[in-house]
């Protein structure tokens, strides 16, 4: 029978199969132990003189992919395998570009430029489980505990929704378009039948930015939600960060063993500033900041000292944020969520009125012919909605401790690297 490293002990006494790669070979005396390793573990492979296995066990590279069948052994404390049959599937090159046991520790780039490999470093490895299990946890939470409906809308676009400088222009069979930036207008149509909706996909930006936080393809869980405004797709944000850091912490705790690293645990009620009041108490501290910038990182940081890791910022200038987000004067109706100073989700009450959101689009130099397939829609009955975009990657990055976005992505696109 087929078995896991991670279940081998169940099988004491019992014949079985495990493929995997040759982590480590030591010849003591007339003994070889190989150590086998899998996606789940390793296991020791013993090989006396007198096996015929071994001559091929002395002389295969470590990294060779191989099956190994054999009855399971405790000796002392240790499982093994003592094979009756080995067959070696393909050999490793060697010199390796990066160690597989993680013993000798690479480069960022060097990982990177041999992505595929890196994955055989427990670390590593693990990352890209708990990303999956993120994600499925995601899922889980929007179709199963919210009932929304997963939609998947297009990537090639006709006109940009979060400002046109950082767009990907591409040629569309001699026409103009675009790479999706976010699926923010498409959400904002479905809204005319379905009650929430979210997506989990790719988007583009153009940005020439070359810090740990950004890259130019990442990954945004979408949601949209009809009949409700900021306060309310808030919760559901704050209820998803609950969820995911509560059942990760139980799903993940092979892989955060092996990472050795505490996942944040889940805030419960997270606490609100409005950007006024972050704006004031910074310019109080001596920061100088303009009413209606960002707020730069250093400052974001003396903000969660006093409020905590994760908090909400609220109430957003109009300046700051993209036309299709409702104006209640000089501020909106709008908010961003933070760890620290990490930017995680962005999000708020959407323009649904015409003439308001067509007035937005005025104020913010938009030409309103681009946009009538999509303001169209607001004549049909289109309800009050809100909705956020959440970074996936900015998410994992928090959860694994890591400190570079691009150590939680498989193959990350920024302005230095398209390859692998
Ligand atoms: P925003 O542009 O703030 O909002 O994006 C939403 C979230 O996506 C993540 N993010 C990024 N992650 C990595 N690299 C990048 N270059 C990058 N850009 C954005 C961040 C960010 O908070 N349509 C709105 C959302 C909405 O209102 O529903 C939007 O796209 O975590």
């Amino acid at each position: 029978m087929r078995v896991k490293t991670y279940d081998i002990a169940k099988f004491i006494g019992k014949r079985v199969e495990v493929c995997g790669w040759i982590e480590d070979k030591r010849q003591l005396g007339k003994i070889v132990f190989l150590t086998l390793r899998d996606d789940s573990g390793k296991v020791q492979v013993t090989i006396k003189s007198n096996s015929k296995f071994w001559e091929l066990a002395n002389k295969v590279p470590r990294q060779s992919a191989i099956i190994v069948r054999g009855l399971v052994n405790k000796y002392q404390s240790t499982i093994e395998i003592i094979p009756d049959e080995v067959e070696v599937l393909a050999k490793a090159k060697h010199p390796l570009p990066l160690d597989p046991s993680g013993r000798v520790p690479a480069l960022l780039a060097t990982i990177l430029d041999s992505r595929a490999l890196s994955l055989r470093i427990p670390q590593i490895n693990a990352i890209f489980k708990l990303r999956s299990k993120v994600t499925n946890l995601i899922h889980k939470f929007f179709s199963e505990v919210k009932g929304c409906v997963q939609v998947h809308t297009p990537k090639i676009i006709s006109s940009g929704t979060e400002g046109g400088a950082d767009l990907f222009e591409i040629d569309y069979f001699g026409k103009e378009a675009y790479l999706a930036q976010s699926p923010q207008l498409y959400k904002e149509q479905l809204m005319l039948a379905f009650s929430c909706v979210y997506e989990i996909a790719p988007y583009f930006r153009a940005e020439k930015s070359h810090t740990r936080k950004h890259l130019n393809e990442f990954i945004s869980v979408d949601f949209e939600m009809a009949f409700t405004n900021y306060r309310g797709v808030m919760k559901v944000l704050e209820e998803l960060i609950n969820y995911v850091l509560r059942y990760i912490r139980e799903e993940g705790k092979d892989e955060f063993e092996i990472l050795n690293v505490d996942p944040p645990e889940p805030p419960g009620e997270i606490p609100i500033v409005t950007y006024d009041d972050a704006y004031n108490k910074l310019v109080n501290m001596g920061y100088e900041i303009n009413w209606g910038e960002d707020l730069p990182g250093d400052t974001l940081k003396e903000i969660s000292r006093e409020i905590g890791d994760f908090y909400f910022v609220i109430d957003w200038p109009w300046e700051a944020k993209p036309f299709y987000i409702r104006r209640k004067g000089k501020i909106t109706e709008s908010f961003d969520l933070m760890y620290r100073d990490i930017e995680l989700a962005s999000g708020g009450t959407r323009e649904h009125i015409k003439e308001e959101l067509e007035k937005n689009m005025r104020d913010k130099g938009l030409n309103i012919s681009n946009f009538e397939y999509h303001l169209k829609f607001f004549d049909y009955g289109m309800p009050p909605h809100a909705g956020f975009g959440l970074g996936l990657d900015r998410l994992m990055l928090v959860i694994t401790g890591r400190t570079n976005i691009r150590e939680v992505v498989l193959y990350p696109r920024d302005p230095e690297r398209v390859s692998p």
